[in-house]
């Protein structure tokens, strides 16, 4: 049967993905998704992307991608601030290749140009979200407050971004508190290893920090997902990268 099989955070851990789909076993037909950031702090950013793309994987936006593509866009690194940016990734026109590739860049990171234009064009693909019937696929995480049926500009970097909200007075990591009203949402950014909530599951195993990378397998339960029988499998970090 066909599997759908979620990647947490990459950060250019290549080899370390690379081993996971190995233990894995993935077959042409298992669908694959990464929550995003594929790439920054780790070792094989350029490398991470392309095999991304090569192998028909679909990543959602991450933060690095999404900070990427505004630097991309002449934005100075400084200025890319998580909730003033509110993920102003402007038209296709104003995110020239060469702008991307940061030859007119002062703060160019070494791998833009290791990057071709599929690559690019891969990157500019990127969704925020996926939604899988009952399952959403988000990179930070959700608010109670966000449809994604209608999500307001200014909501659209909680999804890249969001950690802890206020709620009630206090601070409150999202997920314990979101409703699933979305539906429920498997994330990466927060690399706290496998976390189950009632409405979520993140599989951010903080490879890049010498952790371990995660991949959680759906099973289907007719049309829909079955949220209580979601497998997980870790690969080990081979070093510490950042
Ligand atoms: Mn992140």
């Amino acid at each position: 049967m066909p599997r759908i099989i979620i990647y947490g955070d990459i950060h250019g851990c290549l080899d370390e993905w690379r081993e996971l789909r190995r233990i894995i076993g993935v077959k042409e037909s298992d669908a694959e998704i990464a929550v995003g950031d594929l790439f920054s702090k780790g070792p094989k950013p350029a490398e991470t992307i392309r095999f991304a793309r090569e192998h028909g994987v679909i990543t959602v936006l991450g933060n690095h991608e999404e900070r990427y593509l505004l630097i991309g866009k002449g934005t100075k690194k400084a200025e890319v601030s998580p909730y003033e940016a509110n993920c102003a990734i402007g038209s296709r026109e104003e995110r020239s290749l060469v702008n991307l590739r940061g030859e007119n860049s002062d703060n160019t990171p070494r791998y833009f140009t290791d990057m071709n234009e599929n690559d690019l064009a891969y990157m500019l693909a990127m969704p925020r979200f996926l939604r899988l019937t009952n399952v959403v696929v988000v990179h930070a995480g959700l608010t109670n407050e966000i449809d994604l049926n209608s999500i307001a500009e200014d909501q659209k970097s909680i999804l890249t971004h969001i950690r802890s909200i206020n709620f009630g007075g206090g601070e409150r990591f999202w997920a314990e508190v979101y409703n699933g009203n979305q539906g429920f949402a498997i994330y990466g950014h927060t690399p706290h290893g496998i976390r189950r909530y009632k409405y979520a599951l993140g599989i951010d195993a903080g490879c890049v920090y010498g952790g371990a990378l995660a991949a959680a397998i759906l099973t289907r339960r007719g049309n829909e997902f079955d949220t209580d029988a979601i497998e997980t499998v870790l690969v080990e970090a081979r070093e510490r990268y950042a």
